[in-house]
């Protein structure tokens, strides 16, 4: 399917940004950045807005939704939005009772880590979520309607793109085998061998119902979508050959079609034989810890993958294999040390991101809530100048 005329890629806002183009594996004027959790708790016009309202119900409003992804982009001049929101919304909008509790993480009303209880939640029909997605696509639209009218220094108005985002059905399994955060996932896999059937049926349903919330926010306008499997570094590479890349590849899928180019009347039918040249919306792949997971990664159809702090980038790049773009991969815990070794830590990664056609820079997981968020902002200015 071709993405609406207006669409920031259609349009032809977001196509030749640096952050497009590095996931297309091309090097622009610099390396572009953003970072993972750069909405939230290091802002404090983040707490300030936040004040009295849930974190599930600041996801829901698609005024204080948008607000908290600009502010980022805004004070950093960050080369990306990711939109606010969580990976357990969608199922929140299905009806799943879970909320996030503060300092903790989602919690569900109870676990799905056996046949009944997965037979009671796979009996909830994922398309359903495209009946309840209107404050998604409006929080996104309202998103990209302000990107439209913002133009960061050196830059033209309207080519800063939004990231959308969902979890992996495998991380969304864990939390949902274990009723909540776990530190080893210990009911998920326990699940994946104890009962493969059961397994496969969760795997499928959350595929069905993550990918659709990712199809949503590009539709709503987001120019590149990362799906999250933070937890996927808990498994083995053949359990997550057999188990979980089949579901995750499934997820992508509601996106792989979505595609946008020169010499295609958009908002038409791709019409089969056209040689109009068109490109896919680009996805990015990431998890913690999955140094051994690189290259099946990839696999499940991502074209770029993120990387987190634990092997180098030009390791990383010979994983992946060549012709792969990279994402990644400073140290959080680097953010609170003194400039200088955060300084040289942020030249190492750039020197090291040389491996990969192209690269963005960008943390090895989120940043830590306690970050100072004037040293964000200098990360910035330093990527851009010396990832020049
Ligand atoms: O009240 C609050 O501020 C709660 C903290 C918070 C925030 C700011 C949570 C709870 N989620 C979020 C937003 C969020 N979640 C974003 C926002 C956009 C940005 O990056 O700026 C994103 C991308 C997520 C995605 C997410 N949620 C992931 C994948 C990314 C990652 O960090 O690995 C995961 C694993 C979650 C679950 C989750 N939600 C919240 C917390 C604290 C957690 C992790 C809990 C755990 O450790 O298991």
């Amino acid at each position: 399917m071709i993405l609406p005329p207006q669409h920031p890629l259609s349009a032809g806002l977001t196509t030749d940004s640096r952050l497009v183009r590095a996931y297309r594996g091309e090097r622009a004027d610099t390396t572009p950045v953003w970072f993972m959790r750069q909405a939230g708790r290091s802002l404090p016009e983040y707490r300030d807005l936040r004040v009295g309202t849930r974190m599930l119900d600041a996801c829901l409003d698609p005024a204080m939704a948008a607000e908290i992804t600009l502010q980022p982009v805004r004070r950093h001049g960050v080369d990306a939005g990711i939109f606010f929101s969580d990976i357990v919304v969608p199922l929140k909008l299905v009806g799943v009772d879970v909320e996030i509790q503060p300092g903790r993480g989602p919690v569900f009303g109870r676990r799905y880590d056996d046949a009944a209880a997965i037979a009671e939640l796979t009996a909830i029909d994922p398309a359903g979520l495209d009946a309840a997605a209107a404050p998604i696509t409006e929080a996104v639209q309202r998103t990209v309607a302000e990107l439209n009218e913002t133009a960061p220094a050196g830059r033209e108005t309207g080519s800063t793109p939004l990231i959308g985002f969902a979890g992996a059905p495998f991380t969304l399994a864990a939390y949902l085998a274990e009723g909540g955060p776990s530190k080893d996932h210990l009911a998920a896999r326990t699940l994946m061998h104890a009962d493969p059937g059961a397994w496969a049926a969760l795997m499928h349903w959350t595929a069905e119902l993550t990918g659709r919330f990712l199809r949503t926010q590009v539709l709503a306008g987001a120019s590149a979508a990362q799906l999250f499997d933070s937890w996927a570094g808990a498994l083995s590479l053949d359990d997550y050959e057999r188990h979980v890349a089949p579901a995750s590849a499934r997820a992508l899928s509601f996106v792989h079609d979505l595609a946008y180019g020169t010499g295609v009347a958009a908002g038409e039918p791709d019409a089969a034989g056209s040689d109009a040249a068109t490109q896919t919306v680009p996805v990015v792949h990431f998890g913690v810890g999955t140094g051994e997971l690189l290259g099946a990664m990839r696999g499940v159809g991502a074209d770029a993958v993120g990387v987190d702090y634990r092997i180098p980038l030009d390791v990383a790049a010979a994983r992946v294999g060549a012709g792969v773009p990279l994402q990644g991969n400073l140290d959080p815990a680097l953010l609170a040390a003194p400039w200088a070794v955060l300084e040289a830590a942020v030249r190492d990664v750039l020197r090291r991101g040389q491996a990969a056609p192209a690269h963005v820079f960008n943390l090895g997981h989120g940043v830590p809530p306690e970050t100072d968020p004037t040293v964000l902002t200098r990360v910035v200015e330093l990527v851009h100048e010396a990832g020049a």
